[in-house]
């Protein structure tokens, strides 16, 4: 069965005092549900140390080991300041940074190396959702972005349609439905069905607690990926609690 996941990316926004928020959540992880906060990488290591069972991941790597890369983190810095996650590919990433797939998958490959767990987001415009090529952008970004080697226990597939992340719109329920299912065929008929059946795959995009439960409903949607009611405990809560 696949342990279910929460998880908060909170972007560019926290500072020490947010570390309360976190504090707040203690107690979320129960069973069969994994939460999950990416806080800014200046956070990860405060956050990792409160110990407070919501597992710590981060939300970009560089995909070199090391060298001279002003600025940049590398995914085995991550892991040593205490992430387990990270998430590769966020839309935002690929719009302000311009990445490709080839730098999600390469990316990908270098938090595999450091150990670290990965969130792969893919996700269609709404140009594309509109002129009906959603499944065709999303079967291109998997091909071109998912390293071989995936399995269910070192990647984890976000669907984060980009005309949702932030707006309050969010796709039906016949819409996440449709998508989930073709991901997972898609990866069965790459890496088989046993990793496909073993790998959770997220939704992400305005999820709040009062779209989650019908949300989670969805037969192959595992989790979400949460970005601004991830901030507050008393938002994400509930979120993971309707998992
Ligand atoms: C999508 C999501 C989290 P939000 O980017 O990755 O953000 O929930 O604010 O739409």
């Amino acid at each position: 069965m696949r342990r279910k996941l929460a998880a908060g990316n909170w972007k560019m926004n926290g500072t020490q005092v947010s570390l309360a928020e976190l504090a707040a959540m203690q107690g979320m992880s129960k069973g069969n549900v994994e939460p999950l906060i990416c806080p800014p990488a200046t956070l990860i290591y405060a956050a990792a140390g409160l110990k407070t069972g919501v597992t710590i991941g981060a939300q970009d790597c560089h995909a070199g080991e090391n060298g001279a890369h002003t600025g940049d983190l590398s995914a085995m810095m991550l892991a040593d300041a205490g992430a387990a996650y990270v998430i590769t590919g966020h839309s935002e990433r690929r719009q302000d940074h311009g990445e490709t797939d080839g730098d999600v998958l390469a990316k990908t490959e270098a938090a595999w190396a450091a150990g670290l767990k990965v969130i792969l987001c893919i996700g269609e415009s709404e140009a594309q959702r509109e002129d009906g090529s959603t499944l065709e952008v999303l079967a291109t970004q998997l091909k071109g972005s998912v390293p071989e080697g995936a399995t269910g226990s070192n990647l984890v597939i976000a669907y984060e349609p980009i005309w949702a992340i932030g707006t309050g719109k969010v796709p039906t329920v016949q819409q996440i439905t449709e998508v989930h299912r073709f991901l997972r065929t898609e990866i069965a008929s790459r890496f088989g069905d046993d990793i496909a059946g073993a790998m959770r795959l997220l939704y992400g995009g305005s999820v709040k607690a009062s779209n989650a439960a019908e949300i989670f409903a969805v037969e192959d949607v595992d989790g979400a990926l949460v970005g601004g009611a991830s901030l507050k405990a008393t938002d994400f809560m509930p979120i993971v609690s309707a998992l």
